[in-house]
């Protein structure tokens, strides 16, 4: 073996934290260590779901800014954390993503309740529910109790994609595939010129697939609501259709906590047991307004 091939074994890939610096806890550190003297808001619980880890689409950056600026007595991570059929195609793991995991790993340590319920893309972590894994409690699903008294249903979603997903393959999709799909028509149609068949639209037939959509996204809340009502809880915290909602159904409430792939979003519950959905987006561009002017750097001689 030459020089050159042991230290191309030896070299952390290139995209690359080392996930296994995280299995030594007590030694690793964050890449981005957390900040210090930092005021956390505190909330009852809080809620995440559809992170997805080890995809490009993830926003790990905004997701370590909100566990920087947040904390709870119980935190949910309601499924699709980590994006397992992805990385299994192509392994991407960027220092900020071990980060998260190493923040979510520590609010344990410091005596958040941490309860994980995988979703479908990290159902590789299903077969350990009944176990707990440094202080993190991973459940098919789970029962939480609000300071009011009412009782959730919390779960990841996918359970009812059978139900619910029959022909809609445009599930997740919003604007900007429509756009691509409507750019796409073009080449479809040019090529189909070419070979002297007739103009058929792509876009039509997408369009009446994107009304499925929004048709799916409803009909989903639907039907987890009246599914969480059979089981006589109060309400039910989801995640899986990348959408965050609060809204009542039938006499059931509906609570989405969204993704952090488009939305970036986190579902809380105050004290008092009043549920608020968080955009973190818009959270950040709060706190940059806010915050106090810089002092002018010309000072009178
Ligand atoms: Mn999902």
């Amino acid at each position: 073996m030459t020089a050159t091939t042991i230290a191309r074994l030896t070299t952390a890939p290139p995209n690359g934290a080392d996930i296994t610096d995280l299995f030594d806890f007590a030694a690793s550190r964050p890449h981005r260590p957390e900040p210090e003297g930092n005021q956390r808001r505190r909330y009852r619980a809080i809620w995440i779901s559809d992170v997805h880890l080890g995809t490009r689409g993830c926003n790990a950056d905004l997701l370590i800014d909100f566990l920087d600026h947040v904390d709870s007595d119980t935190m949910y991570l309601v499924g699709d954390m980590i994006d397992g059929w992805r990385l299994k195609k192509r392994f991407y793991w960027p220092a900020a993503h071990n980060d998260v995991v190493w923040r979510l790993m520590k609010r344990a340590r410091r005596g958040t309740r941490m309860v994980y319920i995988p979703g479908n893309h990290d159902e590789m972590f299903r077969q350990f529910a009944g176990l707990d894994f440094g202080g993190i409690q991973i459940r098919r699903k789970a029962i939480h109790e609000t300071a009011d008294g009412r009782r959730l249903l919390v779960l990841h979603g996918d359970e009812f994609d059978a139900i619910t997903l029959a022909h809609t393959w445009l599930a997740h999709v919003g604007d900007a595939a429509y756009t691509a799909l409507m750019g796409l028509n073009r080449w479809v149609n040019a090529f189909r010129r070419r070979a002297g068949m007739p103009y058929w639209s792509l876009s039509k037939h997408a369009k009446a697939k994107v009304k499925n959509a929004v048709a799916f996204i409803s009909r989903f809340e639907e039907v987890v609501a009246q599914a969480a009502g059979s089981r006589g809880v109060d309400g039910v915290v989801c995640g899986h259709i990348h959408t965050a909602e609060m809204r009542d159904i039938a006499g059931v409430a509906y609570y989405n906590d969204g993704d952090w792939v488009e939305g970036c979003t986190a579902l809380v519950e105050h004290h008092d047991g009043r549920m608020e959905l968080l955009h973190w987006a818009d959270e950040i561009a709060r706190r940059d307004r806010d915050a106090p002017a810089a002092v002018p750097l010309t000072l009178a001689a």
